[in-house]
C-alpha cells in the first residue's frame, strides 16, 4: 500500500508545524485532522454506535434506501463504467452499500479510498477484499488536500463520495475550497455525493458531541495523547477537560478542550512550552450543521449544482447528488 505510517518523519513534522500553528493563535487550535491517529479512528468507529451520535445511523439509512437512485444519477449521460473515489474512507462501512449498488449496475468497480489513517484503510481493504468480489480497492493515504492526483488518475466518470458530515469540519471558504479542487479535477456532469448534517434544535446535536459514556471526551482528549506519543509533549490528561458548545451564529457544533487549571506544557520535540491558564481553552473542531441554502451556496460557488437530496425518514441528515457544472 503507498502509504505513510504514522511514525512517518513527515507525518510527525506535520504535527508539530499544526500545534505550533494553532498554538500561536488565540484562542489556540489544533486542526481536527489530528484526531485520526490509529487510536482515535478507533474512536471515532466508536462514536457512530453511539444512540446520541444520531448521523451515522441516519447517513446509513439512506443508503440503504437510496443507493440505486444515486448510482443512477451518477451514471446518468454516459454509458461508460463509474469508477468511485471517497475522501475521508474510514472505515467504508457506508460505502459500501453504495459500492454494492454499483457492482450491480455494472458487474464490476474500481474503489480508490483517501484516508489520513492507515489504520482505518487496512481495515476497510481487507473487509472489501473478503466481502465484496466485484470491487477492485486501491487506496491513498493521505489528506484531503492531497488527494486531487488521484483523483484525476481516475479519469473520466468518477464519482466522488465525500460522506459524513466530514464537510462539516471546514469553514466555507475552506470548504468551498475543497470542493472547487474536486470539481477541478473531473469533467462536467461528475457527480459529488455528499454527506451534509442538517441546522437542528441544540437539545439533538449537543447530546451527539458530548455523550454520556464520555467517547466523545475521550476522542477529544486523545489529540493531546497524541501530542505526547508523537512529540514528547507533556499534557496531564487530567488537568483538560472535553467542552461542546452549540454556536448558533455560525450554525455550527464545537469541540474545545478546557484547562481546569493554570499550567505549563512542554513539547520537547520543537523545543518549547506554553502557558495555559484556568479555563482557557482549545478549538480542536468545529462542525458545521447546513440549511438548504447555505449547502447550495457553497455547492455553486464551487461549481457544482445540486440534483437531488435525499433525507432519512427523521429529517436529520442529507445525502445530496450535485453534478459538476459545465464550464
Ligand atoms: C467525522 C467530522 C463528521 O463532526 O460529527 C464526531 C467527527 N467529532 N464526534 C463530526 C466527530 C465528534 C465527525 N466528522
Amino acid at each position: 500500500m503507498n502509504a505513510l505510517a504514522s511514525t512517518h518523519p513527515s507525518v510527525a513534522t506535520a504535527v508539530a508545524e499544526a500545534l505550533t500553528d494553532g498554538f500561536s493563535r488565540r484562542p489556540r487550535s489544533l486542526p481536527p485532522w489530528l484526531f485520526y491517529d490509529d487510536q482515535g479512528s478507533e474512536l471515532f468507529e466508536q462514536i457512530t454506535l453511539l444512540p446520541e451520535y444520531y448521523l451515522t445511523r441516519a447517513e446509513r439509512e439512506i443508503l440503504e434506501r437510496h443507493a440505486d437512485e444515486i448510482v443512477a444519477l451518477a451514471a446518468e449521460g454516459s454509458s461508460r463504467t463509474l469508477r468511485v473515489v471517497e475522501l475521508g474512507a474510514g472505515s467504508a462501512t457506508k460505502t459500501q452499500l453504495v459500492l454494492r449498488a454499483v457492482v450491480r449496475r455494472q458487474g464490476r468497480v474500481l474503489y480508490v479510498p483517501i484516508d489520513v489513517s492507515e489504520a482505518a484503510l487496512t481495515e476497510a481493504v481487507e473487509r472489501l477484499r473478503r466481502e465484496e468480489p466485484g470491487v477492485e480497492v486501491q487506496p491513498v493515504a493521505s489528506s484531503h488536500a492531497d488527494a486531487f492526483p488521484a483523483i484525476r488518475a481516475l479519469g473520466p466518470r468518477r464519482v466522488v463520495l465525500f460522506l459524513g458530515s466530514s464537510i462539516g469540519n471546514f469553514d466555507d471558504d475552506d470548504a468551498i475550497a475543497l470542493l472547487s479542487g474536486i470539481a477541478r479535477s473531473v469533467q462536467p456532469g461528475a457527480a459529488l455525493v455528499l454527506g451534509a448534517d442538517r441546522r437542528k434544535d441544540p437539545s439533538v446535536l449537543l447530546p451527539a458531541y458530548d455523550d454520556a459514556r464520555g467517547v466523545t471526551a475521550a476522542f477529544n482528549l486523545n489529540v493531546l495523547r497524541r501530542l505526547n506519543r508523537e512529540l514528547g509533549a507533556d499534557f496531564d490528561l487530567d488537568r483538560w477537560r472535553h467542552r461542546a458548545v452549540w454556536n448558533d451564529a455560525g450554525s455550527r457544533i464545537e469541540m474545545h478542550l478546557e484547562s481546569t487549571v493554570g499550567q505549563w506544557v512542554r513539547v520537547p520535540a520543537i523545543g518549547r512550552a506554553w502557558r495555559f491558564e484556568r479555563g482557557e481553552t482549545i478549538h480542536t473542531e468545529s462542525s458545521h450543521k447546513y440549511t438548504r441554502e447555505r449547502l447550495d451556496g457553497i455547492l455553486e460557488a464551487s461549481g457544482f449544482s445540486r440534483a437531488r437530496t435525499f433525507t432519512d425518514a427523521a429529517e436529520l441528515f442529507d445525502v445530496v447528488v450535485a453534478l459538476r457544472q459545465a464550464c
